[in-house]
C-alpha cells in the first residue's frame, strides 16, 4: 500500500507538533511548513526531526508562510498532499487587535491562497483541506452551548480573520466539489501551548511562585469562562473530519467549562498552594490561604495574583461552552482528557523546567526572566 502524504501548516506550533506525531505513528509521509527565523523555531518537533543527508525520510520540513502564494503553490506542486491541515496562524487574539491587517491577511488570505493552489494545481480531486476553525467564532454568544447552528458574531480582527477562511472553505466545497472542511475547536492546551496564552501562563507562573523565581501572576479577566481541552485529543478529531465519507463541518469541545479566576486556583491547589480572591474588578487579588506539601515556598497572605488591565481586550469573549455532539454520533468523539488532569500535566512540566531554571540561579547565573 502506497503510503499518504499529509503538509501541515503551523508544523511548529502547539497543534502542529501532536498532528505531526500522531500522523507519522498512522503511517503518513508528513511534509510541514515552517517559517524562517532568525532563531531556531522548531522546539516542539524537534523530537521529530530527520536528518536531511539520509535517504527515506518520512518528515519533511519546507521553508513558507501563508502570505506567499508563490511558495504555498510550489510546495503543494511539490508535495502532491493526499490531505492539508491548515493549522498555521497569528493565533493570539489580543495581539490580533495589536496586529489586525497582517491577522487578516495570513489567517482569512492564508486559506484562499491554499484552497486556491489546490485548485490551480488540478488536485481538487485528490487532496482533502483541513481548516483550523475556532470558537472564537462565536463571540458574542447567540446561544448556550454554542453548536454547529450556532450563529457567529466574531469579537477580534483574529476571529473576523477566521470567518473568512471559514467561509471560503464552504464555499470552495460547494463551488468545486472539494473534500474542505472546517474543525470548530475550542481552546485546547497542553504542555506545549505557548506562553503568552492564559493557561500556559498560569501553570508557569505557579511554578515559579512556587520557587521564588517570580513573585506574581498578572492576568486580564478573570471571569472570562471558556472550555478547555487537551491538544492531544483535539488534533486525532482533525484527522477524523479528513476520513469521512464527504466533506462536514465540526464543533469539537468538551461540553464543561471554567473560568480563568478557576484555573489559577486548580493550578496553585497542584503544588499544595490554596488561594482565595478578594475584592473586585481592577483591584482584584489572590491572596495564599495555605500551603501544603514541599513543593512550595510561599507563605500565607502572600499576594501571588493581581489584576493588570493591559492584559483586558477592547472587545471580549465572555463565556464559550461547546456542544460536541454531532462529533460524538459521526466521529466517536471522546474528550479523554479531564481539566484536572490537563492542570496537572501542564503544572509538572512548569514546575520541571522552573526547577532547572531555579538550579542555574542557586549556580550563580542569572536566571533569564520574561513577563508577557
Ligand atoms: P500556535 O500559535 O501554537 O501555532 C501557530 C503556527 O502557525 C506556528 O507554527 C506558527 O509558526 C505558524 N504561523 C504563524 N503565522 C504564520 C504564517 N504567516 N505563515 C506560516 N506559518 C505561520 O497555534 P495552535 O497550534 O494552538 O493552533 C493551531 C491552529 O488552530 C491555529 O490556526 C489556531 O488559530 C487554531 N485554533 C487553536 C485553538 C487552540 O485552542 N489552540 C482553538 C481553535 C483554533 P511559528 O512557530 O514560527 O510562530
Ligand atoms: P483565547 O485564549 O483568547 O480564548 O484564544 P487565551 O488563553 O489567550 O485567553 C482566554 C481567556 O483568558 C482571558 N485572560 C487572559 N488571556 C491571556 N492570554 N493573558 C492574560 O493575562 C489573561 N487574563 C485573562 C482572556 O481575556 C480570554 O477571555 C485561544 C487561541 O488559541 C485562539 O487561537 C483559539 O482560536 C481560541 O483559543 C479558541
Amino acid at each position: 500500500m502506497t503510503q499518504k502524504v499529509a503538509l501541515i501548516t503551523g508544523v511548529t506550533g502547539q497543534d502542529g507538533s501532536y498532528l505531526a506525531e500522531f500522523l507519522l505513528k498512522k503511517g503518513y509521509v508528513v511534509h510541514g511548513i515552517k517559517r524562517r527565523s532568525s532563531l531556531f523555531n522548531t522546539d516542539r518537533i524537534d523530537h521529530l526531526y530527520q536528518d536531511p543527508h539520509v535517504d527515506g525520510r518520512n518528515f519533511i520540513l519546507h521553508y513558507g508562510d501563508l502570505t506567499d502564494s508563490t511558495n504555498l503553490t510550489r510546495v503543494i506542486q511539490k508535495v502532491q498532499p493526499d490531505e492539508i491541515y491548515n493549522l498555521a496562524a497569528q493565533s493570539h487574539v489580543a495581539v490580533s487587535f495589536e496586529e489586525p491587517e497582517y491577522t487578516a491577511n495570513a489567517d482569512g488570505v492564508g486559506a484562499l491562497r491554499i484552497l486556491e493552489a489546490i485548485r490551480i494545481l488540478g488536485l481538487e480531486q485528490k487532496t482533502r483541506f483541513y481548516q483550523a476553525s475556532t470558537s472564537e467564532l462565536y463571540g458574542l454568544v447567540q446561544e448556550i452551548p454554542q453548536k454547529e447552528t450556532t450563529p457567529f458574531y466574531p469579537r477580534s480582527p483574529y476571529a473576523v480573520a477566521k470567518l473568512y477562511a471559514y467561509w471560503i472553505t464552504v464555499n470552495y466545497r460547494e463551488a468545486y466539489g472539494m473534500y474542505a472542511c472546517n474543525g470548530v475547536l475550542f481552546n485546547h492546551e497542553s504542555p506545549l501551548r505557548g506562553e503568552t496564552f492564559v493557561t500556559r501562563k498560569i501553570t508557569r507562573a505557579v511554578a515559579r511562585i512556587a520557587l521564588g523565581l517570580q513573585d506574581c501572576l498578572y492576568l486580564g479577566n478573570m471571569s472570562a469562562l471558556r472550555d478547555w481541552g487537551h491538544a492531544r485529543d483535539y488534533v486525532e478529531m482533525q484527522w477524523l473530519m479528513l476520513q469521512q465519507d464527504k466533506p462536514e463541518d465540526f464543533v469539537i469541545a468538551t461540553g464543561v467549562q471554567y473560568s480563568v479566576r478557576q484555573f489559577v486556583e486548580f493550578a496553585a491547589a497542584e503544588l499544595g498552594i490554596t488561594i482565595s480572591f478578594e475584592g473586585e474588578g481592577e483591584r482584584e487579588i489572590g491572596v495564599v490561604q495555605s500551603v501544603a506539601g514541599d513543593k512550595a515556598r510561599c507563605k500565607v497572605g502572600d499576594v501571588i495574583v493581581k489584576v493588570d488591565p493591559r492584559y483586558f481586550r477592547p472587545t471580549e469573549v465572555e463565556t464559550l461552552l461547546g456542544d460536541p455532539t454531532k462529533a460524538k454520533e459521526k466521529l466517536g468523539w471522546v474528550p479523554t482528557t479531564t481539566l484536572q488532569e490537563l492542570v496537572k500535566e501542564m503544572v509538572v512540566a512548569d514546575y520541571a523546567s522552573a526547577q532547572r531554571d531555579e538550579l542555574v540561579k542557586r549556580a550563580g547565573f542569572q536566571a533569564y526572566d520574561y513577563h508577557e
